[in-house]
């Protein structure tokens, strides 16, 4: 039978009072695995007045960084415990592959750990100007943290924001997009069998257009973080002007990788597939754009369709699928119609632009690694992102036509460079403006740096010590001694 989750609100798992329930899907075959409820407005501004009111109580803020830190590792520990379970859930509500679940689930152990690492490193500064006065500056929490997700990432970007935002000492409430609330429900029954104070931490699920809006509007909240659509991320701007709340937002992209005469083609094809069709495209930062030196373009063309057609789409749970299942049927048919866009547009399809519904799978929602040819700049497959396993590859001639091309987007979020020449791929990857960039590679990175976006790809930046000071206030403290 159908999980029925719950909100969970000052340390206890509750009904909402809207009998209106959520089926959530498997995206693979359309099973119901859970109902979830949808909050009201009312609910959301309750759980926000207990978030302000634990942190003005001081029972998370005001403990000492090492108690904090103990929290977070013991929270790691439990995820670590229930490992399995969790990375069943994100292949079962998001439709990843097992290797994709793996390694979010793994990646949101390490995120806990890095942090309560960084809580005990938590430094301030002194300036001595004279023998009179000496100014501190200490960073402290900033009260309640309304924590907004998406579907692409349940796991990881959830976690991306509560453990930095509790490291900081704040309140949170999270909300996980609506289809996929699988997984972050998961840490919440981690938390609450932690000894993270009742009342720190709240969930609530429900529509971005009521819960997620009443978050961003609140002038109780003192911090939003988003990570979403460019469009949503601009109604949160406004939203949160009411109360000059602090905005972070990591948002949409269509990024160049850009793969030079000179490059290793191996290594070019290997990681330009893997940079567009991990996570079946639905990755913030994907390799949407390829942009091919015209020397090699018809042999890296040819390759690269070749193994396209190759890669292996089923279920998440299948250990030879290579990619999952794409997350809802809305998302889906968005993404066939920007296929059948891109072959009005007069782009060549080269390989896929059709659902999969063979051997069963017409019960899930997949789609075909697609590789469109013959597209220009002004293509609006070249333009918007299509957050699907849709690939455009262009054709250029030199350095400086290909900075032109790469930055010839709204967007800023990622771009790669591929060449042997590390004068070259440096000099045309500082170009390239954008917060993500590779050299010689695609989608590897780590914790401790900085994610986010330049232009329209976003504010501020997730991760690092950076993605701490998201959540932290600055204060000066001058000592008149
Ligand atoms: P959105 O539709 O923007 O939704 C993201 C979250 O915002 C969901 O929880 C959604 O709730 C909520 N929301 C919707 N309308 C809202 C409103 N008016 N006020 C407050 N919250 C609202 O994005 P998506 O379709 O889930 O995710 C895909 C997008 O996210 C892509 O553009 C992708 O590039 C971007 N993304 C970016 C990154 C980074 S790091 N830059 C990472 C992952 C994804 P409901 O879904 O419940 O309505």
């Amino acid at each position: 039978m159908a999980k029925e989750l719950k909100l969970y609100i000052n340390g206890k798992w509750v009904d909402s009072s809207n009998p209106e329930k959520q089926d959530i899907l498997n995206p693979a075959n359309q099973e119901v695995i859970a109902k979830s409820p949808l909050a009201t407005v009312e609910e959301t501004e309750e759980a926000i007045k207990i978030a302000k009111l634990t942190f003005e109580s001081g029972v998370w803020s005001e403990r000492s960084p090492l108690e904090r830190s103990t929290v977070l590792l013991q929270i790691a520990e439990k995820m670590e415990e229930h490992l399995e379970d969790i990375i069943e859930l994100e292949i079962q509500n998001n439709g990843k592959t097992r290797r994709e679940a793996q390694s979010d689930a793994t990646g949101a152990v390490y995120t806990f750990r890095f942090y309560a690492g960084l809580l005990n490193n938590h430094k301030g500064q002194i300036y001595e100007y004279s023998e009179k006065l000496q100014t501190m500056i200490v960073k402290e929490p900033m009260g309640v943290a309304g924590l907004i997700v998406p579907w692409n990432y349940p796991l990881l970007m959830s976690v991306w924001k509560i453990a930095p935002a509790l490291a900081a000492g704040n309140c949170i409430l999270l909300k996980p997009a609506e289809i996929t609330p699988m997984t972050a429900v998961k840490v919440f029954e981690i938390i609450d069998e932690s000894d993270l104070p009742k009342g720190v931490a709240q969930l609530i699920m429900g529509s971005g257009s009521k819960v997620g809006q009443a978050i961003a509007e609140s002038d109780d909240v003192d911090v939003v973080s988003f990570t979403g659509s460019t469009a949503v991320g601009r109604n949160i701007m406004q939203a949160a002007a009411g109360n000059l709340k602090k905005v972070s937002l990591e948002l949409g992209g269509k990024s160049p990788n850009i793969i030079f005469d000179d490059a290793n083609l191996e290594t070019a094809i290997t990681y330009s597939l893997f940079g567009i069709f991990m996570g079946s495209g639905q990755v913030c930062s994907s390799g949407s754009r390829i942009l091919v030196q015209e020397g090699i373009f018809d042999d890296f063309v040819a390759e690269y369709v070749k193994r396209a057609k190759g890669i292996k789409v089923g279920p998440g749970n299948d250990e030879n699928s290579q990619m999952g299942a794409i997350v809802s049927e809305k998302h889906m048919e968005k993404i066939l119609n920007y296929i059948q866009i891109g072959k009005e547009e007069g782009a060549t399809l080269e390989c896929g632009g059709n659902r999969i519904e063979r051997d069963g799978m017409h019960r899930g929602f997949f789609i075909e690694p697609t590789v469109f040819t013959d597209v220009t700049s002004d293509m609006r497959i070249v333009r918007e992102e299509i957050f699907g396993p849709v690939v455009a590859i262009q054709k250029f001639k030199d350095e400086a036509e290909v900075i032109r091309i790469a930055n010839d987007t709204e967007y800023g979020l990622a771009g790669a460079v591929f060449s042997k020449d590390q004068n070259k791929a440096m000099r045309v990857i500082k170009k390239v403006r954008a917060g993500i960039t590779w050299i010689n590679a695609y989608h590897l990175t780590n914790i401790q740096a900085p994610w986010g976006g330049y232009k329209q790809s976003g504010i501020g930046r997730s991760l690092g010590t950076f993605g701490m000071d998201e959540y932290q206030e600055v204060k000066q403290i001058n000592i008149n001694l």
